[in-house]
């Protein structure tokens, strides 16, 4: 019995027959198949319990998976002492019958020459099974399915067949079996199958599959368009260039699929539609694939299909972007600053309060990003810049004050221009704000220290200075303290003494991230002249300390602020304290 269950097809060679189907009807101009409506059949292989087995002339049986079944002409089982006079049938006068009191997997196929590679093809056919004697639903007892094998092989079992959907209701018609494919050879084989795997439980009872009113013909065409790229996330995909097939009496439903080249897997997005385009929503960073089919019905009533594309009919790939705020030294927003992609065109101009969105390719792998200004100076780039599958990367630029004093205020040139107090702090490439590297103030786990930096600068007649910079607490423990002392010597005219102040300042540390802070040193509306220390401690104690700390610093600068006598070169911007 095992040997019956090696999967081996065996295409069952009957005697030629002179039988011939005259070809007058117009029905040939679409219809591809000879004799798609199994009305004409073979001579005799052979008899059962007296009754003669046939198979559809233009059709050769097959089987596999189990003992061979019999074929007959319908109207010749209804008639004889095995039928009750009844025809299954739902197309012209008899339909193939296939039937087994043991288990099969059997059909028919046959083998269609003329076709052209690249055109798309459907392929349809109705099918009614009966398990057992057809007194009760037995659903999913026996299973249909029609098939196309694209390169025109006869192996109903080769992987090169493509499949519709199966169905496996019982005692009813079933009539929305279709599969279609694009031709890959001139040579194209379709199949009619049924997969009975159970055995009918009585030597008396059989196991009935009916076979009728097949349709081979070519398909309408439609293709998806879309634009190339996208710099919004959602974007028009049309399918409005149906043509119809020969044989067409009306075109009738479309259906489109899209896929995330990220994920790989196609997706319905619309189904039987009239429409003919619709915007779709993506999500920046990404690239996404559609295709479309159109329905066409046929003179015989048969709906029929074009095959999707398995490449996809058109391509479009959403831009990621970089986007936030370009901002003053003292925090305020700085309209005008060209944000861009080095060595490319990429480029954008941050407007109205500052605000500014870069799109860019998300296939153009790591770039620099640079931003610059008419009148603040620019800080460093920020590198490494890479977009793929980003949506957007939020960031947010400050720029420097046109007179900074501060020396290496963004940590490029290691510690030069500062001085260390306690513990020496380190100079990093990760996490940095800009540029390649930024300064680490960091305490050890269980130990008492301090870390810091200090610079005495000058400035000159600086209007409103500030001092502004960067920074990032990573694992800050409870008791630590981050301080930023300045010490502000000024002279406001010659003939007044200098005036020493000491503002004490002590950021927030709850919260992750990179944080800016703006501190200015005087009363508004004067420029000031003098030195100022800036000094910036991490105090770190060990109780509360069960983990390293570390604050990261980058950016510092000081000099004049928004406003003042250079204004004509700056947004106007009310400010206040
Ligand atoms: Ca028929
Ligand atoms: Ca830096």
């Amino acid at each position: 019995m095992l040997a019956f269950l090696v999967a081996i097809a065996l295409t069952v060679a009957r005697p030629a027959t002179t039988i011939s189907t005259p070809i007058t009807s117009l029905s040939q101009i679409y219809q591809l198949l000879t004799n798609p409506g199994v009305e004409s059949y073979e001579p005799p292989y052979g008899q059962f319990e007296g009754v003669n087995l046939q198979v559809a002339s233009g059709w050769q049986c097959f089987y596999y998976g189990g003992p061979e079944p019999y074929w007959m002409d319908t109207r010749v089982f209804a008639y004889s002492h095995l039928g009750a006079g009844w025809v299954e049938r739902i197309e012209g006068e008899t339909s193939q019958m296939i039937f087994a009191t043991e288990p099969y997997t059997a059909g028919i196929q046959q083998q269609v020459t003329g076709l052209t590679p690249g055109v798309g093809y459907g392929f349809h056919a109705a099918m009614l099974t009966i398990f057992q004697t057809g007194k009760k639903s037995t659903d999913g007892t026996m299973i249909k399915q029609v098939g196309m094998d694209p390169m025109g092989g006869i192996d109903p079992q080769a992987p090169a067949v493509v499949w519709s959907e199966a169905d496996d209701r019982d005692r009813v018609w079933s009539v929305d079996l279709r599969t279609s494919v694009l031709a890959e050879a001139p040579t194209m084989t379709v199949f009619i199958r049924v997969s009975s795997p159970y055995a009918s439980g009585a030597p008396s009872i059989r196991n009935q599959s009916f076979l009728d009113s097949a349709i081979l013909a070519q398909t309408p065409v439609v293709t998806a368009t879309s634009p190339a790229v996208s710099d919004v996330p959602t974007f028009t995909v049309n399918w409005d260039n149906a043509v119809p097939a020969p044989g067409c009496v009306r075109l009738k439903w479309r259906g489109v699929q899209w896929l995330d080249e990220a994920e790989g897997v196609w997706r319905d997005w619309i189904t039987g539609t009239y429409l003919v385009q619709a915007d779709f929503a993506g999500e920046r960073g990404h690239a996404y694939r559609f295709r479309a089919r159109v329905w066409q019905e046929y003179p015989n009533g048969a709906f029929l299909h074009s095959p999707y594309r398995a490449e996809g009919d058109t391509r479009t790939e959403v831009w990621p972007m970089i986007a936030g705020r370009v901002l003053g030294p003292d925090g305020l927003p700085a309209s005008g600053a060209m944000v861009a992609v080095t060595g490319t065109t990429y480029t954008t101009t941050s407007g109205r309060d500052g605000y500014y969105e870069l799109k860019m390719p998300a296939w153009l792998g790591p770039q620099a990003v640079t931003v610059s200004h008419p009148f603040w100076l620019a800080t460093s780039p920020l590198y490494s810049v890479t977009l793929e599958l980003i949506d957007t990367l939020p960031f947010t630029w400050t720029l420097r004050p046109p007179d900074d004093a501060v020396t290496n205020g963004e940590f490029e040139a290691g510690l030069a221009g500062w001085h260390s107090v306690g513990i020496t702090p380190s100079i990093v490439t990760e996490p940095v704000h800009t540029g390649y590297s930024a300064l680490a103030l960091s305490g050890a786990a269980g130990v008492t220290l301090t870390a810091g930096v200090t610079q005495s600068v000058v400035i000159t007649d600086s209007w409103e200075p500030a001092l502004s910079f960067w920074y990032n607490p990573v694992g800050i423990g409870a008791s630590d303290r981050f301080n930023v002392f300045l010490t502000v010597v000024t002279q406001t005219t010659s003939t007044t003494l200098p005036v020493t102040l000491t503002h004490i300042l002590t950021p927030a540390l709850d919260t992750p991230g990179w944080a800016h802070l703006a501190y200015h040193l005087g009363p508004p509306d004067i420029a000031l002249s003098g030195t100022v220390d800036i000094r910036l401690q991490l105090w770190h104690t060990s109780g509360g300390n069960p983990v390293t700390s570390t604050l990261y610093l980058d950016e510092v600068s000081l000099g004049r602020a928004t406003g003042g006598p250079y204004k004509a070169y700056l947004p106007l911007v009310q400010k206040s304290y």
